[in-house]
């Protein structure tokens, strides 16, 4: 069987909720949230539930639907998913506007820590043979006052059918996720493949929403990264290429202009890529 055959929404689903449980403890880092905050918080977001319940007249059939709906989308682990998509990239947006250097986009569901260290310059882990355009990106990180950082570039990206390692069945356990460490130049060459445009899991609860409202399912093709280095603040990110037919419609609303790569194809077939990273300080 391929990969393809085997891939469910449910079994990516059941992955990002455990390695959301894994990797985070949400309820420590906001356990000391002021009453009135939560209270604001939780009142408002009813509210605007409820506003909309009664500008559309809301029967109790749909109700019942709705209730349906979200008991599935926590039974197939999709709630990592759903917020990801429909929902981060407005904490992104909020999160990140003080920065003088990059912003960055949202992180999505399908980050794992720890990938194998490729060094300053090196290949991302990959299969024999590895279907894509290779790919070879060099950039440099500097802080916003141009200094070069000793930096970890974390770079994890979807396969040519769309399925992302850990996630899907039949992958090598590192496939396409690879950890580049500069010196203190800040400079780093990654050797890669070009991903391929990607669809959201269609066949599980986020689908049924998808195509309830006639929606599609697709994100430009995209590279995720994380850039950090020491006293300054962690850049999530993710870089898009010129001409996908989603960049304009992104299904998660993560595509920004400045995150758009100018590849440049060579004669031995690959392309090749120029992008560095700007990180602010931390403020004191
Ligand atoms: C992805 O690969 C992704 O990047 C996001 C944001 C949501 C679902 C799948
Ligand atoms: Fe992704």
């Amino acid at each position: 069987m391929t990969t393809a055959e085997q891939a469910t929404a449910a079994a990516s689903g059941a992955s990002a909720t455990e390695r959301f449980h894994t990797d985070k403890s949400p309820f420590d880092a906001v356990k000391n949230t002021p009453t009135e905050r939560v209270d604001a918080l939780a009142r408002e977001v009813l509210s605007a539930v409820h506003e909309t319940i009664r500008k559309h007249r809301v029967s109790y059939d749909e109700y019942n639907a709705l209730k349906a709906w979200m008991i599935n989308v926590g039974q197939d682990g999709e709630w990592p998913l759903f917020l990801d998509v429909w929902v981060e990239h407005v904490v992104e947006d909020v999160a990140t506007d003080h920065r003088e250097g990059n912003k960055g986009t949202i992180e999505g569901p399908y980050y794992v820590p720890g990938a194998p260290e490729c060094g300053a310059a090196g290949t991302i882990p990959m299969r024999d043979g590895e279907t894509g355009t290779p790919m070879v990106w060099h950039g440099k990180v500097t802080s916003t006052d141009g200094t070069p950082l000793a930096a970890k570039v974390e770079l994890w990206h979807a396969d040519a059918d769309g399925f992302y390692s850990q996630f899907a069945p039949g992958l090598p356990e590192w496939n396409l996720r690879g950890t580049f460490t500069t010196g203190p130049d800040g400079i780093f060459t990654i050797t890669t493949i070009r991903p391929a445009p990607y669809q959201i899991p269609t066949d599980g609860s986020c689908g049924k929403l998808i195509s309830a409202a006639g929606w599609h399912a697709w994100r430009p093709a995209h590279l995720h990264v994380k850039v950090s280095a020491p006293g300054h603040e962690l850049l999530t990110a993710q870089l898009y290429f010129p001409g996908d037919p989603h960049n304009g419609d992104d299904i998660a609303t993560a595509v920004k202009p400045e995150l758009m790569l100018d590849p440049k194809p060579q004669p031995d077939g690959s392309d090749a890529v120029a992008y560095d990273f700007v990180l602010d300080p931390v403020a004191r």
